[in-house]
């Protein structure tokens, strides 16, 4: 454990002209691991933080934002989904929160380092908390091998939730990987991925929604802010073969409990100012 000094910063450089800075009290965990560097901080702000190549990827006191966001929006879009594929989401905040849902079978998550999985056990356990669960498969791997050769038509929802599309997550955006896992999705699948910041990272953005929309008939696109990226809204596109993302299936499914989530929040996000909208025309 490397102690800090009061007033150690980290600095998360965003583009030449921006970057965000955390106080930090200490630097928890540091390692290389074989694909990129990990750090566990634990910030003056957002309490434990775990950082991926310099970014920021989840905080104790925020995480429920994504977390919840990225899940149960299609948990109840789809009548009923039973196998889940995770691909990414190695801090199990994404497991912890399909797994609220008793018509989950199965959860499969696949991440490609073994190390995050470890360290967020270790160090952020309210996170990963629902990975030790019996419904729950970790596979530690490459996401576009799993979805290669994963039986077709085994899953009725993958949720990607990855970090952005430089180093070991690039492969996760492109029309390749999305077709691959199209094929490994029901008849009446449906997928979301982080979209990255429509505002900062607006060309990443258009382009996941152009690739996203070559192999599913059903594109959408949803909003939500997460106070610790960017610092402004977040997206996620959601491809689908059959229903649409933004129509709840059934209200009473909805888990109770949930800090972030709920129906109003649902119909809402997928409201568009107009900069967005005509950044996907
Ligand atoms: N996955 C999305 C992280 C994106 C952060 N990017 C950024 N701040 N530029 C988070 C993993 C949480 N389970």
């Amino acid at each position: 454990m490397k102690h800090l000094n009061d007033g150690d910063w980290h600095h998360e450089k965003h583009t030449e002209g921006y970057s965000v800075s955390w106080k930090i009290n200490d630097m928890i965990h540091h390692e290389s691991t074989p694909f990129q560097d990990l750090k566990i901080l634990d910030t003056v702000q957002w309490g434990k933080a775990l950082v991926l190549d310099d970014c920021v990827q989840t905080t104790e006191k925020d995480e429920f934002i994504y977390h919840e966001i990225i899940s149960h929006v299609l948990m109840n879009a789809h009548p009923n989904p039973r196998r889940i594929l995770v691909v990414g989401g190695g801090d199990g905040g994404v497991v912890r929160e399909v797994l609220k849902y008793d018509c989950v079978e199965s959860v499969d998550m696949v991440e490609i380092d073994q190390r995050v999985i470890e360290s967020c056990k270790k160090y952020l356990p309210d996170i990963a908390c629902g990975l030790a669960d019996s419904r729950v498969r970790i596979r530690i791997m490459d996401g576009v091998r799993f979805v290669k050769e994963a039986m077709p038509r085994s899953y009725d929802v993958v949720i990607v939730d990855s970090s952005d599309p430089l180093g070991p997550a690039a492969v996760l955006f492109n029309e390749h990987f999305y077709s691959l896992t199209s094929r490994v999705m029901d008849d009446d699948g449906m997928l979301v991925t982080q979209a990255e910041s429509p505002m900062i990272y607006g060309q990443v953005f258009q382009d996941i929604h152009h690739n996203i929309k070559q192999v599913f008939p059903e594109v959408r696109v949803y909003l939500t802010a997460i106070a610790t990226y960017v610092g402004g809204l977040w997206a996620f596109t959601v491809g689908s073969k059959k229903y649409d993302a933004a129509r709840i299936m059934d209200e009473d499914r909805i888990p109770a409990g949930l800090k972030y989530y709920n129906k109003e929040i649902h119909q809402a996000i997928f409201a568009l100012p107009q900069y967005i909208k005509d950044l996907l025309t």
